[in-house]
C-alpha cells in the first residue's frame, strides 16, 4: 500500500490454492482389442493423483456408459471390473471420476472395443439301433468364440419343453421312448458366455413292420411288442355254413406309416389271407361275406395315450389292380364293446387308420 506521502507497507498472506485430482486409469485386457461381450474387464485408476493429497484419500467413480452419471457409489477403492454387451454398442467409452477431499473433480474416459458373441449353432445326428431307442450324437455342434469342447448339451428328448437332462460337455445320449409317436427332441448347447442355441429334429419312433400272416389254426400271433389275439367263428344251420368270421384283438395296437395314407398312423395292418378254420378250409377259400370284428383296448388309446382316437378310426382294405388301391370299408362301431365291425366279401390286406397325427404329436413349436 502506498499512502500519499508516498509511503509503503507490505503484508503477505498464504492463500490455500487447491486444484483438481489428475484423473488416469488403465484397462485389462486391453481394451483396444476387441474382445467377446460378457469379457470381464479390470479397471485401475490407482495411478490418479492430486497436488495437495495423497492417491489414497482420493475417491473416485466410475460411468460405465458415459451418460454423465457415475455408477459406482464414490470409493477410496481405484480398482473395479465391469463387462459389457454388445447390443450396447461396438464400441463402449467409460469414464472415471477423481475427486479430492475439497470436492474438485478430474476426469478420464476410455472406449472398450465389443465383439458380439452369437449363440452356437446346434445341430445333431441320431441313429436307432432298435425302433424305439435313438442315440444322439451333438458333437458337430459348433460356436463363434467357444470350441466345441467347451459348448454344453442338453436335451428334451419330447420336444415338449422340458429338459430331460442335466447340461454336459458329453456330447452324446441315448433315449428309448416307451411309447410310438414322432417326437421333436430338441437339442439345447450353451456356450461359455451362456448362451444358448436349440435344434428340434423330428424323430419317429415306429415299430418295424411285423409281418402278419395268419396261417395255421392257432389262435394268436407273435407281433413285435404285443400278442395279435385271433379267434374264428363260423355259423352253420343244418350242417351249412352260413356266415364265417374273425375276431382281432391287439392290445396295443401296432403302428406303421403307410406311405400310400400320407399323415396318418395306421395301426396294426393285418392281413386275412390264410386262415384256417376249425375243418381245415382255409376261409379266403369261402365264398360270401365275412364278418371282421376288431377289438381295441379303448381304456389304452383313450387313458394312456389320451387320443381321442374313436372317430378317426377307418378301415381300409387293399384292392389289387391297376393301380393298386387301399379302399375305404364301412364298419359300424360299436362303442358299448370296444368293438369295430365291418363285412367283407374277400379277403386280403387290411389295414385301421387312426387319423391321429393332429393329436399324438408333443406339444412343440413346428419348424415347418
Ligand atoms: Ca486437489
Ligand atoms: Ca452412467
Ligand atoms: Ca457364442
Ligand atoms: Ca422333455
Amino acid at each position: 500500500m502506498r499512502d500519499t506521502d508516498g509511503l509503503t507497507s507490505e503484508a503477505t498472506q498464504d492463500i490455500a490454492l487447491n486444484t483438481p485430482p489428475t484423473a488416469t486409469f488403465t484397462v485389462s485386457p486391453d481394451p483396444d482389442t476387441p474382445l467377446r461381450e460378457g469379457t470381464v474387464y479390470t479397471f485401475d485408476a490407482s495411478a490418479s493423483s492430486d497436488a495437495e493429497e495423497p492417491a489414497a484419500s482420493l475417491e473416485v467413480c466410475w460411468d460405465w456408459d458415459n451418460n454423465g452419471n457415475c455408477d459406482t457409489a464414490y470409493s477410496t477403492t481405484k480398482i473395479a471390473t465391469h463387462s459389457f454387451a454388445y447390443d450396447d454398442g461396438e464400441v463402449q467409452t467409460v469414464r472415471l471420476v477423481v475427486r479430492d477431499t475439497y470436492g474438485l473433480t478430474g476426469e478420464a474416459t476410455r472406449d472398450v472395443h465389443v465383439l458380439q458373441d452369437l449363440p452356437p449353432t446346434a445341430t445333431f445326428t441320431f441313429t436307432q439301433p432298435a425302433w424305439n431307442q435313438v442315440n444322439f450324437d451333438a458333437s458337430a455342434s459348433t460356436d463363434d468364440h467357444d470350441p466345441p469342447a467347451t459348448l454344453q448339451v442338453a436335451w428334451d428328448y419330447q420336444g415338449d419343453g422340458d429338459l430331460d437332462t442335466e447340461y454336459s460337455l458329453l456330447k452324446t445320449a441315448s433315449y428309448t421312448y416307451p411309447h410310438l409317436g414322432c417326437y421333436w427332441p430338441t437339442l439345447y448347447v450353451k456356450d461359455t458366455f451362456d448362451r444358448v442355441g436349440a435344434l428340434p429334429r423330428p424323430v419317429n419312433i415306429i415299430p418295424p413292420t411285423a409281418a402278419i400272416s395268419l396261417t395255421g389254426s392257432g389262435g394268436t400271433l407273435n407281433s413285435i411288442d404285443g400278442i395279435v389275439q385271433v379267434a374264428v367263428y363260423t355259423d352253420t344251420v343244418g350242417g351249412d355254413v352260413i356266415s364265417n368270421g374273425l375276431v382281432i384283438t391287439y392290445t396295443p395296437w401296432l403302428t406303421l406309416p403307410h406311405d400310400i395314407m400320407t399323415g396318418t398312423f395306421v395301426y396294426q395292418g393285418f392281413t386275412l389271407s390264410a386262415w384256417s378254420l376249425a375243418d381245415g378250409q382255409p376261409v379266403n377259400e369261402i365264398s360270401g361275406t365275412y364278418t371282421i370284428t376288431v377289438s381295441y383296448d379303448y381304456d389304452y388309446l383313450a387313458h394312456v395315450l389320451h387320443l381321442p382316437f374313436e372317430e378317426e378310426l377307418e378301415l381300409y382294405h387293399w384292392a389289387s389292380g391297376t393301380p393298386a388301391l387301399w379302399t375305404p370299408v364301412d364298419f359300424t362301431l360299436d362303442t358299448a364293446t370296444d368293438r369295430l365291425v365291418a363285412a367283407a366279401s374277400s379277403f386280403g390286406d387290411f389295414a385301421l387308420v387312426m387319423d391321429v397325427h393332429r393329436f399324438y404329436l408333443p406339444r412343440v413349436a413346428r419348424s415347418n
